[in-house]
């Protein structure tokens, strides 16, 4: 069959499905792009040559940023638990290296994205091309090599023949729990012109079996050993609960074993919050409860996470506890010298019996008693960040999803959201890059339509990363967007407080008479700028028509944005849990208070 390079690749995505449980998805359900030279007479030509509505094969869709788009199909991959995604076509030169930061975050929350930069003449006929980057050492570097190290799979196709092994590998990677990431095939503009003889079979509809790896026999007389020498076990329940839809299996393994439950920022919503076994959010970010039982425990069982600082409370939390680790991955399991389990996490929970044993009464009694509490904290009147949540908890419905990733709304998030479905909330956190929130709450839409997306975003990664509102529009997709105005970046203020960086270069402030940044704030008006971009825009300044605005959005039919400015403070109980962020080695309180926290850590395991 002849075709040309990126039209035998736009067809070929278009026969690409993948199955678990006996269920067959598209794996690669449209293409986002934005053209230049590099893809617009390649893969545009491709996509236009297959008329690119959304009835077509391989439907199209123009975002604003190719960052942004990366995110969109990082959101959509998330909400699809990995089983579908979308590609993601750019130009050569600063549209491809735009896409590295959402390769970098694909890769490091294990979600899978197919991202197609162009790249310079494999010919080299003409260059240097435009945008071109030239190494003296060596002809064949372009900036497309900056993918290599966050792409699971990286290939430059130089020629026809390349093409059908590449994608092979392309696809076994997007599809493989345990390797999953960004993988990337580099374009060569020219190439992806050239027309080729192509086998027809390479254009077959093609199944790719998402795995659910069970234990290895002896692998799971270990693990079920360990358990049963446990009097204070602690689930900690990662993303990959989530991917693997193991929700109910976790559900049926903590209330029969009496094995309480706590989730890192992936794994929310593995449990509903008001479960008897979930303790709710571990770590630097978690609640009291779970905190107190990580520090107690003598036993870890960690499934699926990959054992983030915030999580391990930079290898302070978990006191003494040896740790069994259920993983996919295997590099995952090895983590903190545990008792390796590799499989998935729902086949590993169904194999895991460890027959008479439960958990001491008085172990899950404590975990019930500790959560109770913690569960009992009400925000105050004003209209503090907490107080913002706390309405939007009353608007929300329980199938509705939260969208955040930076600043200090994943914090409040992991601690104090309460969550009833496992797709309910959706934090990056892998990341937490800030422009995430709204580009992603795109693709979340994109994948769940009948649901309602509050995307919850700051105005510092407002200010980074809006434009997708106009996407949202040109694609009728809704997400309500509640705009938290702080002026500034609260998280990092806060932060810089602490270490004693003094706030610097953290307020939206105008340069004053002393030359500094300490004027008043600077007049951006976000809601207008939310307006301009086409959303219908809603604006609170109490509780009450903060409730009253967020109950409008979520029943209009067009993105809504509701901005509200809330004013510091809030009373939420701490963590108790450290984050290490090394302080300058100068005399005084604050490196005595650093060096006295590094005491407890554990950092060679
Ligand atoms: C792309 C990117 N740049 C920088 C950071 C570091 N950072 C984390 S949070 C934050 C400030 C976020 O400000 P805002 O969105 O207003 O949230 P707030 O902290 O005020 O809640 C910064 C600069 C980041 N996470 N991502
Ligand atoms: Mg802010």
């Amino acid at each position: 069959m002849r075709l040309t390079v990126a039209q035998a690749l736009v067809r070929f995505l278009s026969q690409q499905y993948s199955s678990r449980d006996g269920a067959e998805h598209r794996l690669v359900e449209g293409c986002f792009g934005i053209f230049g030279h590099g893809n617009v007479a390649g893969i545009g030509q491709a996509l236009a040559a297959q008329g690119a509505g959304t009835s077509s094969a391989l439907p199209y869709y123009l975002a604003r940023n190719e960052q942004a788009m990366v995110h969109t199909a990082v959101g959509f991959a998330k909400m699809r638990n990995r089983l579908s995604t979308f590609a993601c076509t750019s130009s050569i030169g600063p549209g491809a290296t735009n896409m590295v930061t959402g390769a970098a975050l694909a890769t490091i929350n294990r979600i899978p994205v197919l991202l197609l930069p162009g790249d310079i003449f494999a010919t080299r006929v003409a260059n240097p091309v435009l945008q071109e980057l030239e190494d003296p050492r060596s002809l064949d570097v372009s900036v497309n090599d900056a993918f290599r190290p966050v792409s699971r799979y990286f290939d430059r196709i130089n020629r026809p023949e390349q093409l059908p092994s590449a994608l092979m590998q392309a696809m076994r990677v997007l599809t493989d729990p345990a390797e999953t990431g960004a993988v990337t095939l580099a374009l060569p503009q020219d190439v992806q012109a050239e027309s080729f003889d192509w086998p027809s079979e390479l254009f077959d509809r093609r199944v790719w079996h998402v795995a659910r790896p069970v234990p290895e026999p002896a692998a799971l007389r270990r693990a079920l050993d360990l358990i049963r020498g446990s009097e204070r076990p602690l689930i900690v329940a990662g993303g990959g609960v989530i991917y693997s839809e193991a929700w109910e299996a976790l559900r049926a393994f903590a209330t029969e074993y009496g094995v309480p439950v706590a989730e890192t920022q992936a794994g929310k919503g593995a449990l509903p919050w008001d479960s008897p076994l979930s303790v709710g959010a571990v770590g630097h970010t978690g609640t009291a409860a779970a905190n107190e039982l990580a520090r107690s425990a003598d036993l870890v069982i960690g499934i699926g996470t990959r054992y983030s600082d915030f999580t391990t409370a930079s290898r302070t939390l978990f006191g003494q506890a040896r740790f069994l680790n259920i993983n996919v991955t295997a590099f995952d399991a090895a983590k903190n010298g545990a008792v390796m389990l590799v499989a998935d996490a729902r086949a590993a929970l169904e194999a895991l019996r460890p027959g008479g044993w439960r958990a001491p009464a008085s172990w899950t009694s404590r975990a019930a008693s500790l959560a109770r509490s913690w569960w009992s904290f009400r925000a105050g009147p004003s209209l503090t960040q907490e107080a913002v949540l706390e309405d939007l908890r009353e608007v929300m419905h329980p199938a509705d999803v939260v969208v955040n990733a930076a600043g200090s709304m994943p914090g409040d998030l992991h601690r104090l959201w309460r969550v009833t479905d496992a797709k309910g909330y959706h934090v990056e956190y892998g990341y937490s890059c800030m422009g995430y929130e709204i580009a992603g709450g795109l693709g979340v839409k994109l994948a769940a339509p009948a649901r309602e997306v509050f995307v919850l975003v700051g105005d510092g990664s407002y200010l980074m990363l809006a434009q997708e509102i106009a996407t949202s529009v040109q694609e009728g997709v809704k997400l309500v967007i509640v705009l938290v105005d702080n002026h500034g970046f609260a998280s990092i203020g806060n932060l810089s407080e602490s270490v004693g960086a003094q706030r610097l270069g953290t307020a939206y402030r105008l340069r004053g008479a002393s030359g500094e940044l300490d004027g008043v704030y600077v007049p951006v008006d976000l809601a207008a700028n939310a307006a301009s971009l086409g959303a219908d825009v809603l604006t609170a300044d109490d509780r009450e028509s903060l409730r009253a605005a967020l109950a409008k959005a979520r029943e209009a039919v067009r993105t809504t944005v509701v901005y509200v400015e809330t004013v510091p403070g809030g009373s939420a109980p701490s963590s108790g849990a450290w984050w290490d962020v090394p302080v300058a080695q100068e005399p005084g309180e604050i490196h005595d208070r650093y060096q006295e926290a590094k005491r407890d850590q554990r950092p060679y395991l």
